[in-house]
C-alpha cells in the first residue's frame, strides 16, 4: 500500500534518539507543540540523523519554519535541528538587493517631529522598491541623512526586533502575516481561539532582516501562570538583547471596557522607558466610522489618547482583510500604513541614536546567551551562526524557565516592561548564592511567612502576586526556590525541588 507520509523533514540531534523514537515522532505530530501534524515514524539516516515524513506538506513546512525545536523528554531536553534535504542550510540575510521586500527610496522631507501620518499620498510597494515622486509622504523630522544612515545600520549590524502585544482577538497574528506580505504567523480565524505560543519569524523587509515576535495574550486574564510564564520567557530570548519596538495592537471597533482594562495593564506592566520604543496599532479599520482618520478616534477617548500621547503621538491603523488591495496612495490601504509603520519605527530609532529597548533583565538574558554561544561554538565548530544563536536561546529559555519557577507571570511583566527590580535580583541572586542568603538574612519573618503560605496554597514556590507589587516574602519564596531548583534538568523537576525547598524553608514560620 503507498505510504501517505510523502513530506520529509531530516532531523539532527544533540544525542542518538533510538530510544526516544515514539516521542520525537508524538512531538511532530502535535500541531501546537511542533507545528507539525500527521506524521510517519522515525528513520535513522546516520549517527544522529534521523528522518520523518509528514502526510501534509502544510505540516511539513510549518516545522521547518524553526531550524531547532527543544522535545521535553523524561531525562531532560533534547535539541534537534530541522532542514528539508541532508545539505547543511544556507545562511540568511538581508543583502540581495533585489530582494522582494526591499525598501522604497525614503521620502526625503524634514519637518515637524511627529511620527504620525501625513496627508500626501502615491504608491509604494510590497513587491518593488519602486514608488512615485508624489508617493506617501511621511514627516519623519529628521535630517535625510541621519534617517538614512539608521536604516544603513540595520542593514549592516542586525535586524529591527519587534513585538507584537495586546489582548488575544485583537488582531496581532493576522497584523504580523499583512506587515510580512505572506502566512508566516499562525493566525486563528475565530476571536476566540487564539496563539497560546510565542512565534518569532524573520524576513529581509524595509531594508532589513526584521524580527517579529507574535505573542499570546499576555494581557488577558484567563490565561494560567503555567501556560504564559514559558512564553514570556521565550518572548525575553526571541527579542534579546531587547526589541527596537513594541507594537500595542487594538482591535479598532471593539474598544470597549475589556480594551480599557488592557490600557491600564498596559500602563501598569510598563515603564515610560518601554512606552517610548511603542507603537499603537489599530486593526479592523474597516470598522472606523467613514472619513475618520485613526487620530480622530484616539481623541475620542481620554485615556486612549493618554496612552497614544505617552508613546510620541505614534498610532497607526490596518485591516488586515479587507485593505489588502486597496490602491496604496489611500489612507485605508496597508500599503500605505505599512510604510509608515516603517518610517515611524526607523525614527524612533534614530531619534535614539540606534539604541533599543532594554532593561537589567533582557541584559542578563544577552549575557547568558552569549556565553552559550561561546560554548556551543567551541563544541559544533561547524554550526552556522543562526543556528548557534538558536541553540542558545533555546538552552537559556531552559535555564530561565527552571530558575523563575515560582515567580509569577505578573512580576515577570513587569520584568519584561522594566518595573520590577526585585525579579531582577532574583535573578542574579540565583547566580550568587552567597547573596542569596544576605537577601534572605534581610527578609523579616513575617513577610516570609506570607510568601510559604502562597507557595504552599498553590502547590509551587510562588510567592509573587500579579500586579508590580512584591511582598518581601513573595521575594524570599521565589529566592528560595529558584536556589533550589539550579540543579534540575526539566522545568517539572525544578517545581518540585522549588516547591519542597519551599515547604521546608517556611514550615516553622506558618505553623
Ligand atoms: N475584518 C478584520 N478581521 C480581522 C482583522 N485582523 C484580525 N481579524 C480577525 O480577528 C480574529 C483574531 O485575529 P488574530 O490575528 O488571530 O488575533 P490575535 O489573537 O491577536 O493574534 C480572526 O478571526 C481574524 O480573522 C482585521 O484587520 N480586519
Ligand atoms: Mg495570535
Amino acid at each position: 500500500m503507498e505510504d501517505i507520509h510523502q513530506h520529509p523533514v531530516f532531523l539532527e540531534s544533540s544525542r542518538p534518539l533510538e530510544e526516544v523514537r515514539k516521542k520525537v515522532q508524538r512531538y511532530f505530530c502535535v500541531r501546537r507543540r511542533s507545528g507539525g501534524g500527521d506524521c510517519g515514524p522515525l528513520t535513522a539516516v546516520s549517527q544522529n540523523i534521523y528522518r520523518i515524513h509528514f502526510r501534509h506538506r502544510q505540516d511539513q513546512q510549518e516545522v521547518l519554519r524553526r531550524s531547532l525545536h527543544v522535545v521535553e523528554l523524561e531525562d531532560g531536553p533534547v535539541e534537534i535541528t530541522v532542514r528539508s534535504s541532508l545539505e547543511p542550510p544556507a545562511s540568511s540575510g538581508c543583502t540581495t538587493p533585489s530582494s522582494p521586500a526591499e525598501p522604497p527610496p525614503l521620502t526625503e522631507k524634514g519637518g515637524s517631529s511627529s511620527g504620525m501620518l501625513a496627508e500626501n499620498s502615491g504608491e509604494v510597494s510590497h513587491e518593488k522598491p519602486e514608488r512615485d515622486e508624489d508617493g506617501p509622504r511621511i514627516d519623519h523630522g529628521m535630517d535625510p541623512e541621519a534617517f538614512t544612515s539608521v536604516q544603513e545600520d540595520f542593514k549592516h549590524k542586525g535586524s529591527r526586533r519587534i513585538v507584537l502585544l495586546g489582548k488575544t482577538g485583537s488582531g496581532k497574528s493576522h497584523l504580523a502575516n499583512t506587515i510580512f506580505g505572506e502566512e508566516l504567523f499562525t493566525a486563528y480565524h475565530s476571536p476566540h481561539s487564539g496563539t497560546v505560543l510565542c512565534q518569532s519569524e524573520t524576513k529581509c523587509i524595509y531594508g532589513a532582516d526584521t524580527t517579529l515576535v507574535d505573542t499570546p495574550g499576555f494581557f488577558d486574564t484567563k490565561r494560567s501562570e503555567d501556560e504564559l510564564r514559558p512564553e514570556i520567557i521565550r518572548c525575553l530570548t526571541e527579542c534579546s538583547p531587547g526589541p527596537h519596538a513594541f507594537l500595542i495592537v487594538f482591535h479598532v471597533g471593539k474598544f470597549t471596557k475589556q480594551e480599557q482594562e488592557v490600557v491600564d495593564k498596559i500602563c501598569q506592566f510598563f515603564s515610560n522607558d518601554a512606552l517610548q520604543h511603542a507603537v499603537i496599532v489599530f486593526t479592523h479599520g474597516d470598522q472606523l466610522p467613514p472619513e475618520m482618520k485613526i487620530e480622530k478616534f484616539v481623541a475620542e477617548n481620554k485615556n486612549l489618547s493618554d496612552l497614544v500621547q505617552k508613546c510620541g503621538g505614534r498610532c497607526l491603523v490596518f485591516d488586515n482583510k479587507h485593505w489588502n488591495n486597496t490602491p496604496p496612495d489611500q489612507y485605508r490601504s496597508n500599503q500605505f500604513q505599512l510604510q509608515a509603520l516603517f518610517e515611524t519605527i526607523d525614527k524612533m530609532v534614530a531619534d535614539k541614536k540606534g539604541s533599543y529597548y532594554t532593561n537589567e533583565v533582557f541584559q542578563e538574558v544577552e549575557k547568558r546567551i552569549q556565553a552559550y554561544e561561546g560554548k556551543i561554538k567551541g563544541e559544533a565548530g561547524n554550526l552556522t551562526p543562526v543556528e548557534v544563536r538558536e541553540r542558545a536561546k533555546a538552552n537559556v529559555h531552559n535555564d530561565f524557565l527552571i530558575q523563575l519557577t515560582g515567580i509569577a507571570t505578573g512580576a515577570l511583566l513587569g520584568a519584561f516592561f522594566g518595573l520590577a527590580g526585585m525579579v531582577v535580583k532574583v535573578i542574579k541572586a540565583i547566580k550568587n548564592p552567597s547573596e542569596v542568603m544576605n537577601l534572605i538574612k534581610k527578609v523579616p519573618m513575617v513577610g516570609a511567612a506570607v510568601g510559604g503560605e502562597v507557595a504552599l496554597a498553590s502547590g509551587i514556590a510562588v510567592g509573587v502576586t500579579a500586579g508590580a507589587v512584591f511582598t518581601t516574602g513573595g521575594v524570599l519564596g521565589g529566592v528560595t526556590g529558584s536556589e533550589a531548583a539550579k540543579g534540575a534538568k526539566t522545568p517539572r523537576e525544578a517545581a518540585e525541588r522549588a516547591a519542597k525547598a519551599v515547604t521546608e524553608r517556611f514550615r516553622d514560620a506558618i505553623k
